[in-house]
């Protein structure tokens, strides 16, 4: 099952290239205490899913880097070339001249139908040259211009070119007090159009990774690098390969084919909720992905007790664990968590909040209203994030 990844904007490229990295290294790596044959299919089915073989014998990531300036893009690629292990296809990339300014509106209504067929034909060549598609990775930010509003439209367009595959969009949350001053529009825009056209988010806050470069990694003057060098690990951690369930061998399962849909349930229907007030965090859905010595011994009882999630699953619906003896990255043992939760109510409803200030008052309306972005655009896409958070909070 292969996963073919589009990267968009320069977070979203300057991640992808961290994450292909990071996955490379993990199979050039030590393998723990796992035999040699489970080592190999553990690799044989990680190069399957994102890499494909080029002659020369250097794996070639299976992804499509999108940006409308053409600094990000050459750097990623020359960076890839150098490390010797890697590199991305030289007939992969597309980009332009001039950025998106920040402008979601210009991502997505203007470059967006422009470069539609060019980019969506080199996606078309990658999808095509796998064996098996099992779906699609997007890496961006949401309060730029590019990655924001073209990757939102590059989705819709994926949607439509491939009605089953899977589509996980990976998305950075800017810092609270971020550099853009429009970012709170963008990412009410993103998070809004993404909500129609993906099947599952993943998010990665800059405010959160930036404290555990700082407080757990003792990093002192932190870079983006050294910030997505950590979230490239998280991603690894959980896109590696991991046993089918029921402890089988064999490492088929495709890692985006998973249950943490972020639609939640529909609006109108009302939760019965007991104990509420206990809960700080209610989930609809976890996933431990745990890797390493004794993973296979390892007590998960309080992962499955019921007033962790909401009364209308099933805890065992609702919590999955994947397994695999085979070490992470040199860590002896790891796990990782990807929650499906009420985590995200607060950033959301403080983005939503300070948007909606800004578009009260009119500020930097003009911008995206000369794109084509009205006026009633924003307002739908308040009242599908006002849906979302109305529905979490009900959990
Ligand atoms: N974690 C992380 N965040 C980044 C990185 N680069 C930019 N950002 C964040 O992304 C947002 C800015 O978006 P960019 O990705 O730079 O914008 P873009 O998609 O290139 O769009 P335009 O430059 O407007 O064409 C801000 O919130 C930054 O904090 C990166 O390498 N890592
Ligand atoms: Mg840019």
């Amino acid at each position: 099952m292969s996963i073919v990844t589009v990267q968009l904007g320069q977070c979203g490229n300057q991640i992808g290239h961290e994450v292909f990295s990071a996955l490379c290294s993990d199979i050039r790596g030590t393998h723990g205490l796992c035999s040699k044959k489970e080592n190999e299919s553990y690799q044989d089915s990680c190069k399957e899913r994102f890499f494909c073989e080029e002659e020369s014998g250097v794996p070639v990531a299976r992804a499509v880097l999108v940006d409308m300036e053409p600094k990000v893009i050459s750097q990623t690629l020359s960076m890839a070339a150098r490390s010797g292990h890697w590199k991305y296809s030289s007939h992969s990339h597309f980009c332009q001249k001039q950025g998106s300014g920040n402008n979601w509106a210009n991502g997505y209504s203007v470059h967006g139908p422009r470069h539609k067929e060019a980019i969506m034909d080199l996606v078309q060549k990658e999808a095509e040259k796998c064996d098996r598609l099992g779906g699609f990775l997007t890496t961006m930010s949401m309060a730029g211009g590019t990655g924001s509003g073209l990757g939102a439209f590059v989705t819709q367009c994926l949607r439509d070119a491939f009605p089953t595959s899977f589509i996980l969009n990976h998305v950075v949350w800017p810092y609270g007090t971020g550099e853009v001053i429009v970012q709170n529009y963008n990412s009410v825009l993103t998070l809004s159009h993404l909500y129609h056209s993906s099947d599952a988010l993943l998010v990665h806050e800059n405010d959160v990774i930036h404290k555990i470069c700082a407080q757990l990694m003792n990093i002192k003057q932190i870079s983006f690098r050294d910030v997505n060098q950590v979230i490239a690990h998280q991603l690894g951690s959980v896109f590696q390969p991991t046993h089918t369930a029921g402890g089988g061998s064999g490492y088929s399962r495709n890692p985006l084919g998973i249950d943490w849909q972020v639609r939640p349930p529909h609006p109108g229907c009302s939760i019965p909720s007991t104990n509420k007030a206990l809960h700080f965090n209610t989930s609809i859905a976890n996933l431990l992905i745990l890797r390493g010595k004794d993973v296979h011994s390892v007590d998960l009882g309080s992962f499955q007790d019921s007033s962790l999630y909401t009364s209308w699953l099933n805890p065992q619906d609702a919590f999955n664990a994947w397994k695999t003896p085979r070490a992470f990255n040199k860590y002896e043992k790891s796990a990782a968590l990807v929650s499906n939760s009420q985590f995200l109510l607060k950033p959301l409803d403080s983005i939503v909040g300070k948007a909606w200030n800004m578009f009260a008052s009119k500020a930097y309306l003009h911008q995206y209203t000369k794109f084509g972005i009205q006026e009633e655009d924003f307002l739908d896409c308040f009242t599908t994030l006002e849906q979302v958070i109305s529905s979490y909070t009900n959990l």
